[in-house]
């Protein structure tokens, strides 16, 4: 499907140290040194509700990731899914009495406005599950046949997939076992489903039920795919078996990432299937994680209603770091706020304090795994100085803009 349009880049002079991300496997921050293009699988929406600030954020993370990339010369091979057929989608759907096409439809084009609003760069391949399908039951059947992969004996139609073929299963998340159970009945998984080898063997594909799609699986039978594998095969399709980074937000460290990676690692033989699995915080609001079953949403598309400007919205989000779990608050908005009007006073000074130097600090806090507050602190150093009257660089209130538009994605 398409993706959304993008906004011109502007390079900056020179360039900066390789980009350190943490990575959940190894639980440690390490040096990201694509070779060739850098390639990154972010899993996108489920579009059964409105774009919401924690998806923003999470989106948000990910595009500093790619801009520190391209500041670095790499080119940047992107893929962003939507998961436009699922459970939660379907029950949307009939609650409202609304065909769930439609609703995928709709809500998908809303998320591409809000991207756009809040100056994301587009992915290089935005791809639908139902696109994807034909691809998917391919992988499938490779599973079974190779073993790795099993039908349910209940007459449903369904595929399991064996975690016992995936040796490393659990290197991604580093849960215990019991853990992983109590995530994988929180996050879609069905621990307590009679008939699977292991209770955490994720599905693979659902037989077609009664009053649900169902597209043709070949020698699996009528059905859908499950969830975990649709990522896997979109990322492997069109990323190749080793990708740089696999991210998402943290809610999807288990069971969805562990998962995937486990599907890939299998199909390809290579391990591990992304150099850094990186997951952005949970937004909150008021405490509790922002997420549609609890209803307590704040819309990107709302605030933009509200004639709120996308740029304070992205300059909120990015105000703590993006791995802690952080709140949305009306003064989380009005310090950001604040903060862009002063950065857009400072931007039209004459002069101000070398604005080399102040490239070197965003760059290098941004290259110390996105520390953003950070950036945000030599960024609000240099426009107080500016606005004091301090320094003499006349180049710096051009170079000033040119960073926060470039690195970080605020347009002054
Ligand atoms: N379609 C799946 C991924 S394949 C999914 O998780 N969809 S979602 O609509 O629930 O979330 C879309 C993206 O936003 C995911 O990367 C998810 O981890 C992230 N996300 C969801 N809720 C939040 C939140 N409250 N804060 C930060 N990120 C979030
Ligand atoms: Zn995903």
């Amino acid at each position: 499907m398409d993706a959304w349009t993008g906004h011109q880049v502007p390079r900056l002079p020179g360039s900066g140290q390789p980009l350190a991300l943490y990575d959940s496997a190894r639980g440690a921050a390490h040096p990201s040194l694509p070779q060739g293009p850098a390639t990154m699988y972010v899993c996108g929406i489920t579009p059964y509700d409105a774009t919401h600030l924690g998806h923003a954020a999470t989106m948000i993370t990910f595009d500093l990731v790619q801009r520190m990339w391209r500041d670095n010369g790499h080119e940047v091979r992107y893929v962003q899914n939507v998961t436009d057929i699922d459970d939660p989608l379907l029950e949307r759907a009939a609650r409202d009495g609304e065909d769930w096409v439609v609703l995928a439809m709709r809500e998908t084009a809303l998320f591409r406005e809000d991207m756009e609003a809040l100056r994301i760069i587009p992915p290089t391949h935005y791809v639908g599950a139902v696109e994807s399908i034909p691809a998917i039951v391919g992988r499938v059947r490779t599973l079974v046949e190779q073993g790795a992969g099993y039908r349910l004996d209940d007459g449903t139609g369904d595929f399991y997939f064996d975690i016992s073929a995936a040796p490393r299963f659990g290197y991604e998340s580093n849960l215990s076992r019991e853990e992983m159970l109590v995530l994988s009945a929180e996050r879609g998984g069905d621990p307590e489903r009679p008939g699977k080898r292991d209770p955490l063997d994720p599905l693979l594909w659902r037989g077609a039920r009664e009053g649900e799609p169902a597209w043709d699986g070949a020698d699996l039978g009528p059905g859908r795919p499950g969830w975990h594998i649709e990522c896997a095969v979109i990322a492997l399709d069109l990323l190749g078996a080793t990708i740089d980074v696999q991210g998402g937000g943290n809610d999807l460290l288990f069971p969805h990432h562990e998962c995937s990676a486990a599907h890939a690692e299998r199909l390809t033989g290579e391990s591990p299937f992304a150099r850094h699995y990186v997951h952005a915080g949970m937004i909150g609001l008021d405490g509790e994680k922002m997420s549609k079953s609890k209803g307590n949403l704040v819309f990107v598309s709302r605030l933009r209603a509200d004639h709120v400007d996308p740029m304070a919205v992205r300059l909120g989000l990015i105000a703590e770091h993006y791995r802690s779990d952080r709140t949305w608050t009306d003064e989380v908005l009005k310090t950001a706020q604040q903060r862009l009007a002063r950065w857009r006073d400072a931007s039209k000074a004459s002069a101000g304090p070398s604005g080399v130097d102040l490239l070197a600090d965003v760059r290098a806090r941004l290259a110390d795994d996105l520390d953003t507050p950070g950036a945000l602190a030599a960024i609000d150093a240099w426009a107080d100085g500016a606005l004091a009257g301090q320094g003499t660089d006349t180049d710096a209130p051009a170079l000033f803009a040119t960073v926060t538009d470039t690195l970080l994605g605020i347009r002054l």
